[in-house]
């Protein structure tokens, strides 16, 4: 089971299947959970897996590609880090003849025949229940309530929808108004670094806090405090992912309420290598479940969590 059957050099033998995984970086705690999920997906289900992390450059993810072409790997599998610009570089890998998968973020390509399967989140949908619990928490505020966007890398797929699905959700409420949207790159230490510029210019306008990511939510929690207000009393504040650490602030107060965003692809994506590996064919869209958590089942859910 999950070997190939050599049809060139060594015919007759049979070895494991080999998938190339680029893995766009480091940056946040989602990401390692991501990583450590795909490294022991494929331990257990015996693939080889050639791992490359591009730390965060699309040029980076390229060489890793041109590396696995060279390698003749069975599948690739990419998580890209922006949307645009694979165009030619998809192009490469049907020319070589091996299979595509893309995971986790999107890419935005005009002939959808360049990858099998996209697995991954529903982020518009995340950005519609951040939107959704901003409304019901600030349902009894008839004045301006101010809003502060933390964004997450610029051109990528979590970003954009998580951006657009809280857009067209609190926009039917004329009150809830977006006054800075920032980009913080989804990492802690911008988080912290635009929170504070963004507090030393308008403290007292800020009532909420949308980051798309916890790291940076993190980050912002810390430049808050050292502004010396209270996050999660004096700014409310929604974020994205679910890990240990937002939980652990969310028990605490610090944090208002989570949209998860599941990390632990790694089972998804070697289920996808293996039915492509034995012919069959996939589902174009393979969506991962989520929930939404709030401050009252923090405590319970803390420690629980499995990124
Ligand atoms: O939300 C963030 C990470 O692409 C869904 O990337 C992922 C996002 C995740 O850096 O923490």
């Amino acid at each position: 089971k999950n070997v190939v059957n050599h049809n060139d050099q060594d015919q007759g033998l049979v070895r494991p299947i080999v998938l190339g995984f680029s893995q766009l970086g480091s940056e946040s705690a989602w990401r390692n959970a991501n990583t450590i999920s795909i490294r022991e997906a494929a331990e257990e289900a015996g693939i080889e897996l050639h791992f490359e992390d591009a730390d965060q450059s699309q040029s980076k993810q390229f060489e890793a590609i041109r590396t696995f072409i060279k390698q003749k790997v069975d599948v690739i599998a990419i998580a890209p880090v922006i949307e645009s610009g694979w165009e030619p570089i998809l192009k490469e890998i049907k020319q070589a003849g091996i299979p595509l998968i893309i995971l986790d973020r999107l890419v935005n390509v005009s002939d959808p025949s360049l990858y099998v399967t996209y697995i991954g989140s529903d982020f518009y949908e995340e950005g519609r229940k951040a939107g959704k619990y901003v409304i019901d928490k600030m349902n009894s505020r008839k004045d301006t309530v101010g809003i502060v966007e933390l964004v997450g890398t610029e051109g990528s797929t979590p970003s954009i929808a998580r951006g657009k699905g809280f857009r067209d959700v609190i926009k039917e409420h004329a009150n809830l108004k977006i006054l800075k949207s920032e980009s913080a790159d989804f990492t802690f230490a911008q988080g912290k670094q635009v929170m504070k510029s963004i507090l030393t210019n308008m403290s007292n306008e800020i009532n909420v806090l949308y980051s798309h990511n916890d790291d940076m939510a993190l980050g912002a929690i810390e430049a808050i405090e050292e502004f010396g207000l209270r996050p999660g009393k004096d700014i409310i504040i929604i974020s994205v992912d679910g890990t240990n650490k937002a939980f652990e602030k969310m028990a605490e107060g610090k944090i208002n309420s989570v949209v998860e965003c599941n990390p632990l692809l790694g089972p998804n994506l070697m289920q996808a290598v293996n039915e492509l590996m034995q012919g069959r064919s996939l589902p174009k869209r393979i969506v991962t479940p989520e929930s939404v958590f709030t401050e009252t089942m923090a405590l319970e859910e803390v420690g629980k969590r499995k990124y």
